[in-house]
């Protein structure tokens, strides 16, 4: 029997840059040369993770075989011994998929032949129609229709309301985080469930029954107003409805189950399988947005998902622009393996972004295709990714009418 070879780590480097935005970028290299990417982007609280990786994880990484992916997760989850919470699953994701990168690398292979093959030709994606007013967004959502998108989430201004989430100048880029310190958005419930049943109303009557259509409500509910929300929703056939409530207490969404046939999409903010167990085991969610790039990387996202898969649960991996085009590949790599596979969101980067990650991915006809070049197929351009230092950015916070601080 031929020994394994081992690849032994030699470098983890942190690389923090903005380019328009702020990313955390890890990058492992090995004794052969080779080196792989991981994204461990948290918004508003980067400097936390870029310092748990350089000071705490990188330097117990170097010696180790960087093919032994699975023990060097137990190592980094275990061994911190405080578990979970998004800072260090951030970490222990962005090593996770730096590792993978390097052995579909080392194996000259994409990464989704490694999990396993393609499990269809493309990945579905869902674009973001937002506007000020209603007609706004409706054209804006023909707009993505037209671009080839058969999946739209539709989010529009609230009448009586400055502003509100999902609603943005730039239709293509939205990008929440727009403050050296949080900016502060003023929220009524009632005024906003009055409008989104119009929005839907008039998005069906204007763009027929063909288009898959999704809302992301953004933590704002309470399990019975999410349970209202969904039920003056269902004439409309949504495809999903994200974010109801914040699922801090997983049990409140029987509640909202034993309303609503509107399918359920929860998660872009959870870290682990435990933050998903009771709602995937009880049924009480149709789709799971957990990311690679928040929880634990592809290692443990394919462990929720193969959790999901046996309760009927599909994948609806999180795609904000805060998630580097290197999240984003590794979720197309994810994505095209996984027999649960659901629909995967996708805002697109800006230019100066996507030139510091220059990546294989394409999007063609409402679907993204990682390419076949080895590994995740994107890379960082390290000179330019240092024409741009980090500058503080904060997502903003949220009050009701009253004053009283609630979730944005
Ligand atoms: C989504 C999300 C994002 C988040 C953002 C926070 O559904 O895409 O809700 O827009 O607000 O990722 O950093
Ligand atoms: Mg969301």
């Amino acid at each position: 029997m031929s020994k394994t070879r081992t690849l032994p780590i030699t470098a983890a480097r942190v690389i923090v840059t903005c380019p328009g935005r702020n990313f955390v970028t890890l990058k492992i290299e090995t004794a052969a040369g080779s080196y792989g990417l991981g994204d461990a982007t948290l918004n508003g609280r980067e400097l936390a993770v870029a310092s748990y990786l350089a000071d705490h994880v990188a330097p117990s990484l170097i010696g180790r075989d960087a093919h032994q992916i699975e023990d060097i997760w137990q190592f980094l989850y275990r061994g911190a011994y405080w578990r979970r919470g998004p800072v260090t699953m951030s970490a222990i994701a962005a090593v996770d998929t730096a590792l993978w990168d390097i052995k579909a690398k080392e194996a000259g292979m994409p990464l989704y032949q490694l999990l396993g093959g393609a499990c269809r030709s493309g990945v579905r994606v869902y674009g973001h129609a937002n506007g000020e007013t209603l007609e706004e967004t409706i054209s804006e959502a023909r707009r993505y229709r037209d671009m080839g998108y058969t999946a739209i989430r539709l989010q529009s201004g609230v009448p009586g309301l400055a502003s509100t989430y999902g609603v943005s100048r730039d239709k293509m880029f939205y990008e929440p985080a727009d403050g050296g310190l949080p900016t502060e958005n003023t929220w009524s419930t009632s005024k906003y469930l009055a409008a989104t049943p119009r929005l839907f109303e008039a998005a069906r009557a204007a763009l027929g029954w063909e288009i898959d259509l999704l809302h992301d409500a953004h933590h704002r509910l309470t399990p019975i107003e999410a349970a209202r929300l969904g039920q003056d929703l269902e004439p409309y056939r949504l495809f999903w409805l994200e974010d109801t409530v914040a699922a801090d207490n997983q049990a409140s969404f029987r509640l909202i189950r034993r309303h609503t046939t509107t399918p359920l999409a929860v998660g872009e903010v959870f870290n682990s399988i435990w933050d998903c167990k009771q709602l995937i085991e009880e049924q009480l969610i149709d789709y799971i947005r957990a990311s690679v790039g928040h929880a634990g990387g592809i290692s443990h996202l394919r462990r929720i998902a193969v959790l999901a898969d046996l309760y009927d649960v599909k994948t609806g991996c999180h795609g904000a622009t805060d998630l580097s085009p290197v999240c984003m590949a590794a979720a197309l790599h994810f994505d095209l393996s996984m027999p649960n596979f659901g629909l995967q969101e996708y805002m697109c980067h800006t230019q100066e972004t996507d030139a510091v990650f220059p990546h294989a991915y394409r999007f063609s006809a409402g679907s993204l295709y990682p390419g076949d070049e080895p590994g995740l197929g994107v890379d960082i351009d390290e000179a330019l990714a240092a024409q741009y230092p980090y500058r503080r950015a904060y997502l903003p916070v949220n009050r009701l009418e009253d004053g009283t601080m609630t979730n944005w």
